[in-house]
C-alpha cells in the first residue's frame, strides 16, 4: 500500500513535470515575403525585397526570388487546413505593408489587400485557430525606402498610420499583435552591413538610426492601441526580437560575454527596464568609441526623456525568437569583429564562435537547447516577472526529406528547456512558436534551406504541401500538451 502511494505520487509528479501549464499556447509562424508570392498582384506596390532581389539576383544563393514563393497569396486555404490538421492554438503570419497600403501611406487602402487578410483571419478563426499578426516582417514599401526608410525619423508617423489601418480593419478579430519582427536582424543586415534589403552599408551609423526609429515606431503604435483600441478589443501588443545566447569562451571571458548580452538588449532594455533608454554601458561605450573616432556626437542617437517614457513599458509581452548561441572572446584580428550578432561585434571588439559539440548544426544555426533556458532566466532576473512569448524557434536543413528526425529532436529538446524554465525557474513564458509552418524563402539563402515542419514541393505547379515527421510530432505535443 505504502509503495502504491509513493508510486502514484511519482507518476503524478512526472506527469506534472512534463506537462505544459493550462493556457500555454502552441503555434507556428511564417512571414509575408517568405510565403505569399503575388509580388505584383492587383494594386500591390514593390517592397524593398522585390526591388533588392530583382536588381541584385546574385545576392541570393540560388538566384531565386520571392515573386511566387509558396504562393500563399492564392493557396491560403491550404495553409489554414494544415494549421487545422496540426490543431495549432495560433498561427503567426505577417501583413505585407505594400499589399495593404500600396502607396505606403494610409491615404490609399487596398481593397484586395484587405480582402486577402480578412480571408486569412476569418478562415483561421472558423477552424478555431487564433491569428497572431506581425505588422512588419522586413518588407517595407520601396517608396518609403526611397525617402530613407528606417533611417528617416518620419517613419514613426508612417508606421503608426499603417498600424492604425490594421488595428481598425482587423482589431475586432486579431487579439495578439507583433509590431516589429527582429529589429536586431533587419537594422543590421539592412542598414549596417547591407547584405540584405535595402542593402545600405553604413556600419556604426545606419543600424543605430534604424534602431531608434524602430523602437519609437513600435512604442507609438503600442500607445495608439492602448489609447484607442484596447478598451474595445482587449488585445495584446508587443515586439519580438531575435536573441542569441552568449557564453564566455573561457572563464576569463565572462565580462566580455556579459557585454555581448548587454548589446543584445538594445531593443529589450528600453522597453522593460525601470530606467528606460539604451542599456547604459552600451550607450557609454558607443559614445566613447564615437569620440575616439572624432565624431562630434555619439553615433547612437540619444533618447529624450519624453521618448524614454514613451518607450518604457510599451509592451504587453516580450517576444523572443531564439535559434542559437555563441561563445564570446576578445577579437584578435580585425576581420573577427564583424556581423553582429552572430560572428562578432565591431563596437565591443568581440569575436564569436560556436562549440563544436553544439549539434546538429546548419550553417549559422548551431543547436544549443540550454541557451534558451538561460536566456529566459536572464530576462526574468533582469526585468522581473514579464510575460514572454517565444515567437520563433526552429531548425533548417538542406535535406528536404519528410523524415526529419533532426528537426523533431531540435524542437523536442528546446521544448524541454522551455518547460524547465517554467517549472524550475519560474519564468512566465506563455507561448511557443515553431518556425516555420511550411518551407519558405529563406532570404539570401533562397529556397535551399528547409525550415518547414511541412514540406513544400517547389517543382509541383501546385506547390503541394506535405507534413513532415516533425509536424506529426508537434501535433502530438499540442494534443497531449506534454513532451
Ligand atoms: C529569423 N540569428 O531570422 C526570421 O525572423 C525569419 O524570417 C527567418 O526565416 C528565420 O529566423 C530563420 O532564419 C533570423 O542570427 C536571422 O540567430 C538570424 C538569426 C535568427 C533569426
Amino acid at each position: 500500500m505504502y509503495w502504491l502511494v509513493v508510486w502514484t505520487a511519482i507518476v503524478t509528479w512526472c506527469e506534472a513535470a512534463s506537462k505544459f501549464p493550462d493556457g500555454f499556447q502552441f503555434g507556428t509562424a511564417t512571414s509575408a515575403y517568405q510565403v505569399e508570392g503575388g509580388w505584383n498582384a492587383s494594386d500591390k506596390s514593390p517592397s524593398i525585397w522585390d526591388v533588392y532581389i530583382h536588381e541584385n539576383p546574385s545576392a541570393i544563393a540560388d538566384h531565386s526570388t520571392g515573386d511566387v514563393a509558396c504562393d500563399s497569396y492564392h493557396l491560403w486555404k491550404e495553409d489554414i487546413s494544415l494549421a487545422r490538421t496540426l490543431q495549432l492554438n495560433f498561427y503567426r503570419f505577417s501583413i505585407s505593408w505594400p499589399r495593404l497600403l500600396p502607396e505606403g501611406f494610409s491615404n490609399n487602402v487596398s481593397e484586395d489587400g484587405t480582402r486577402y487578410y480578412n480571408n486569412l483571419i476569418n478562415g483561421l478563426l472558423t477552424v478555431g485557430i487564433e491569428p497572431v499578426v506581425t505588422l512588419y516582417h522586413w518588407d517595407l514599401p520601396q517608396n518609403l525606402q526611397d525617402l530613407g526608410g528606417w533611417t528617416n525619423s518620419k517613419i514613426v508617423d508612417w508606421f503608426v498610420a499603417y498600424s492604425r489601418v490594421a488595428f481598425t480593419l482587423f482589431g475586432d478579430r486579431v487579439k495578439t499583435w507583433v509590431t516589429i519582427n527582429e529589429p536586431t536582424s533587419f537594422c543590421n543586415v539592412g542598414y549596417e552591413t547591407g547584405i540584405l534589403a535595402p542593402g545600405i552599408t553604413s556600419p556604426g551609423i545606419g543600424e543605430y538610426l534604424c534602431a531608434k526609429n524602430a523602437l519609437l515606431s513600435h512604442a507609438k503604435a503600442y500607445r495608439l492601441y492602448e489609447q484607442e483600441f484596447k478598451d474595445k478589443y482587449k488585445g495584446q501588443v508587443g515586439l519580438t526580437d531575435q536573441h542569441v545566447w552568449y557564453e564566455p569562451k573561457t572563464p576569463f571571458q565572462e565580462q566580455n560575454a556579459q557585454m555581448a548580452r548587454e548589446l543584445g538588449q538594445l531593443y529589450t532594455f528600453p522597453i522593460f527596464s525601470d530606467i528606460g533608454g539604451w542599456p547604459p554601458n552600451i550607450e557609454s561605450i558607443i559614445a566613447r568609441n564615437s569620440r575616439a573616432e572624432k565624431f562630434s556626437s555619439s553615433r547612437l542617437p540619444v533618447f529624450t526623456e519624453e521618448e524614454k517614457k514613451l518607450v518604457k513599458g510599451s509592451a504587453d509581452f516580450c517576444g523572443v525568437n531564439y535559434y542559437t548561441s555563441r561563445l564570446v572572446e576578445k577579437a584578435c584580428h580585425q576581420e573577427q569583429k564583424t556581423f553582429w550578432p552572430l560572428y562578432g561585434s565591431p563596437e565591443l571588439d568581440l569575436a564569436f564562435s560556436y562549440n563544436s559539440t553544439w549539434l546538429p548544426r546548419y550553417n549559422w544555426l548551431a543547436s544549443y537547447p540550454p541557451g534558451i533556458r538561460r536566456l529566459l532566466k536572464s530576462l526574468t532576473e533582469r526585468y522581473g516577472n514579464i510575460e514572454i512569448k517565444i515567437f520563433e524557434n526552429g531548425f533548417g536543413t538542406s535535406d528536404a526529406s519528410l523524415n526529419d528526425t533532426i528537426r523533431v529532436q531540435y524542437i523536442r529538446d528546446h521544448l524541454e528547456q522551455v518547460l524547465l524554465s517554467i517549472t524550475e525557474d519560474g519564468v512566465n513564458v506563455t507561448a511557443y512558436t515553431a518556425w516555420a509552418l511550411i518551407d519558405n524563402f529563406e532570404w539570401n539563402s533562397g529556397f535551399k534551406p528547409r525550415f518547414g515542419i511541412v514540406h513544400v514541393d517547389y517543382n509541383d505547379p501546385n506547390l503541394k504541401r506535405t507534413p513532415r515527421a516533425s509536424a506529426y510530432y508537434y501535433a502530438d505535443v499540442i494534443k497531449k500538451r506534454e513532451i
